[in-house]
């Protein structure tokens, strides 16, 4: 059966800012409390999404989620009006304030792990949101992204949603960030790639000693399960946890593939040879493989320009891929050159297009965290109401609505204030009229 892969980007929230939260992210850490300016980080976001509809590619959007997320200040004790409890709160900690007011919805890599009918028993596009169970701020995302999935894939025909895994470390889950799916062409079966950080059930199996490895095995594992795949056509490997050390923390800062590619660097599995190999034998010996070496740009490198959070796309008409990758990765000398060398060879990347996300790669966030990719046929695709799928319309109304709804700067202190919830929640109802 013939399929297209769509990307479905998070449309950055007006409360985008630089909080700090991400412990083992080094962009988060470095650039907390700096302003942010949610206008221009929507519209970059806009920007990649008309230029990928453009090329040709399956492009739609997400919708932000509400916040100052209140229900977690009411929970915590924070009662009375909103901008009591939004006051209150920020006396006990701006860094609680700065929590509950992260636009991290933005980065639906993390959304869920998806799925496609070719792959599972049952023949359906399948659904798992992440339980995001690492960062406080991000936990609180599963419930409305599991809704806001259930209201776009609606038909129970085409379409199946999973409850997010269990809320415990044990379980901890990252969606797509660490799932690749390989294939000879979007609609055949594929072979999926789960990448985790450490064994929850097993001290003894090697694990980061300083940062967190947010996924783990047993998550992982579920998810295979869950999704009824065919142990023949999946593959799990653990990341190397030095290089979580390092600030990977999520496979997609250290690896990217599309169809027959795997794009990584050496350093990227922790038995890097063996992994490859299963991945190979999977997927018949039709995976080409660009490895980046370490003499040519190390994982510090890797971390900095973001170059593996491209996303490599198959455009259509075109012989050879293309990576989508931050404007960092051009700024990178080392990066650049090894780049330049790889697309004037012979091999499966073409061309490179550097795109502008500046605001959300601040905290961490590139071209492929701002994606969740949904590989449909025709049928599934045609059963979608709402109207999220990206053309010129679209670009131009979500635009001008971003234009009158977001604010050009944003300090930690602002997040106090009540007119921000305010005009966020105006910004989400027009929003909702729109889609
Ligand atoms: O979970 N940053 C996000 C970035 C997510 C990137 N996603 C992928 N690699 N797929 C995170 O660490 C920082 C928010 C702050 O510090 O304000 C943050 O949540």
């Amino acid at each position: 059966m013939s399929a297209r892969e769509f990307n479905f980007d998070g449309l950055v929230g007006p409360t985008h800012s630089y909080a700090g939260l991400s412990y083992g992210n080094i962009a988060s850490d470095k650039n907390t409390n700096l302003p942010s300016n949610p206008k221009q980080a929507v519209l970059q976001g806009l920007e990649k999404m008309h230029m990928l509809a453009g090329l040709g590619l399956g492009q739609a959007v997400l919708p932000p989620h509400e916040r100052p997320h209140m229900r977690t200040l009411h929970d915590l004790g924070f009662t009375g009006s909103p901008a009591r409890s939004l006051e209150a709160a920020w006396k006990v900690s701006p860094a609680l304030l700065g929590l509950v007011s992260s636009a991290s919805s933005m980065w639906t890599a993390n959304a869920a792990t998806v799925s496609p009918s070719a792959d599972t028993g049952d023949g359906r596009v399948h659904f798992t949101p992440a339980n995001l169970d690492s960062m406080m701020h991000r936990s609180l995302e599963p419930e409305i992204t599991g809704r806001v999935l259930e209201t776009i894939f609606a038909d129970p025909e085409h379409f199946v949603h999973h409850a997010p895994l269990p809320a415990h470390d044990h379980f901890g889950d990252e969606g797509a960030a660490n799932h690749t799916r390989f294939c000879e062409e979007y609609g055949a079966k594929g072979v999926e790639f789960f990448v985790f950080g450490r064994y929850a059930l097993d001290d003894n199996k090697p694990r980061p000693a300083k940062f967190p490895a947010r996924q783990t095995y047993e998550a992982s594992e579920a998810l295979v399960r869950l999704h009824d795949l065919d142990p023949g056509r999946v593959v799990l490997a653990q990341q190397n946890p030095d290089v979580i050390d390092e600030g990977v923390f999520h496979n997609d800062v250290i690896a990217v593939g599309n169809e027959r590619v795997l794009f990584c660097h050496e350093r990227a599995f922790l038995d890097q040879k063996n992994t490859l190999k299963q991945l190979q034998k999977a997927m018949g010996g039709a995976l080409q493989i660009v490895e980046m070496p370490e003499a040519d740009a190390s994982v510090a490198d890797a971390v900095s320009s973001y170059v593996f959070n491209s996303q490599l796309i198959s455009v259509p008409g075109d012989t050879q891929m293309t990576l989508i990758a931050p404007v960092e990765a051009h700024e990178n000398k080392r990066v650049k050159k090894y780049l330049d060398r790889i697309s004037e060879e012979e091999g499966p990347i073409g061309s490179v297009h550097f795109a502008d996300l500046r605001q959300s790669m601040r905290n961490g966030g590139g071209p492929a965290c701002l994606r969740l990719r949904v590989v449909m046929t025709e049928e599934e695709r045609a059963s979608i109401k709402p109207r999220v799928f990206m053309d010129d319309d679209l670009y131009k109304d979500l635009t001008v609505w971003a234009d009158k709804h977001y604010r050009e700067q944003l300090t930690p202190d602002d997040l106090r204030d009540p007119a921000l919830l305010d005009e966020s929640q105006s910004a989400l109802d027009a929003l909702t009229q729109i889609l």
